[in-house]
């Protein structure tokens, strides 16, 4: 529906970047939620100009931060040349509209950004109407000037410039068909899909799960010798890729799929439900962690988060810290006895990158596999595969 690049046009286009703090997140939250947001904003090729955390106690309903506030960012807008507003949350229609009418320039929220994200990396024909059905279901209750004027930046023919009520009802008419159609088409390939995996025999099935660029396709890629997309990118994978292999005579297939990030847009994790099937029904989930990033801690629970959210529960589940090459021995030193000594989930540290400890990964996986497969397959002897 919204184009490739409608947002970015041919030159990175500036914003400013806007969150709140308050009691629930306290300033220095907000800043760092902030930094993810202008991750992101990086990730779609906007530039960051500057941010404003606004102290509310709790977000205006009407305009998100204070009225008076926005007019200062207008103003300032103008004097740097900035087109768009970011916000760290998701705005109501309401809000989305009024900030529009107050500011006179376009408005993003966290979702709609991670959205135009998913639109820019989706490859497969299964990611590309996943994400045009999330974007659709976003879009239906907010169809209001924003959308008009994405579509002139898109260079439409700006025909719609006025887009008056009775437009926007049949604009509303023709996301509800597409909706319709895009839901059709995915069970289609859902239906696919399953039908595979019921084929694919008798494995223990493993699956690389963690927060967004955490490393979780360059250890796909260090184990398996596969290509599959690594980049310093926020969400540079958005399909399952699944592998079979065979370590020390003991078979299994392993899948790589989309990260998390927190306030992910429920849209999309609705819309990427098959995506994440593979998942669901694995044996076991390798929780990919980076210790590198300042916000581990708050990002393992996130993802503990959504795997909840997505009833994927009870799976022997075992955290592998990934980019120790970043830390310093001492740092390592200590994050490994306080996490050993306090956690009994257990845990794995390494570097996919520096093939740092690949060894100890590749017999943990084993020694697990194995351990799976007599309790799963007990029938079936791992020798047959030898
Ligand atoms: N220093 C360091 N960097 C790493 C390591 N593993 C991965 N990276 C880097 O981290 C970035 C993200 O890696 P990916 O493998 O794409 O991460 P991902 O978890 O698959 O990310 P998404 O698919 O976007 O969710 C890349 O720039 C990698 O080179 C590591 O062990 N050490
Ligand atoms: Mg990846």
């Amino acid at each position: 529906m919204i184009e490739k690049n409608h947002i970015v046009g041919k030159e990175a286009q500036k914003a400013y970047l806007i969150g709140v703090a308050n009691r629930n997140t306290p300033y220095e939250k907000a800043k760092e939620y902030i930094e993810e947001l202008a991750f992101l904003a990086e990730t779609a090729d906007i530039r960051t100009i500057r941010s404003y955390i606004q102290n509310l106690d709790r977000p205006n309903r009407a305009t998100y931060i204070g009225s008076g506030k926005l007019i200062e960012i207008r103003t300032k807008a103008e004097e740097e040349g900035v087109s768009v507003l970011i916000f760290d949350d998701e705005l109501s229609p309401m809000q989305l509209r009024n900030i529009e009418k107050e500011t006179n320039l376009a408005v993003l929220d966290r979702s709609a950004l991670i959205l135009h994200i998913f639109d820019l990396h989706a490859q497969t024909a299964q990611a590309r109407l996943q994400v045009e059905l999330a974007q659709n279901q976003y879009m239906l209750p907010r169809l209001t000037r924003l959308w008009t004027h994405l579509e002139r930046q898109r260079g439409g023919t700006g025909t719609r410039g006025g887009a008056g009520e009775k437009e926007i009802e049949t604009d509303r008419r023709i996301i509800r068909d597409r909706i319709a159609l895009l839901k059709k088409e995915l069970e289609k390939i859902t239906r696919q899909d399953e039908e595979r995996r019921k084929n694919r025999g008798e494995f223990v099935r493993i699956a690389l799960i963690g927060y967004t660029n955490v490393g979780k396709s360059t250890l796909m890629n260090a184990l398996t010798k596969s290509d599959v997309l690594v980049e310093n990118k926020l969400f540079a994978t958005l399909d399952t890729t699944v592998r079979k292999m065979v370590i020390d005579f003991t078979p299994f297939l392993i899948s790589d799929t989309v990260g998390f990030i927190r306030k992910l847009p429920h849209h999309l994790v609705e819309c990427f439900k098959s995506t994440l099937a593979e998942a669901k029904e694995s044996d076991i989930i390798l929780h990919v962690v980076d210790v590198s990033h300042p916000q581990f801690l708050d990002q393992i629970k996130v993802v503990q988060d959504t795997l909840k959210d997505l009833k994927i529960e009870n799976k022997r589940e075992i955290i592998i810290f990934n980019k120790i090459d970043a830390l310093s021995a001492d740092e390592r030193e200590t994050l490994e006895t306080a996490w050993l000594s306090k956690e009994d989930a257990p845990a794995l540290f390494i570097s996919a990158l520096k093939r740092e400890n690949i060894e100890g990964f590749r017999n943990m996986v084993v020694d697990t596999v194995r351990a799976k497969h007599a309790e799963k397959f007990p029938n079936q002897k791992l020798e047959l595969y030898s």
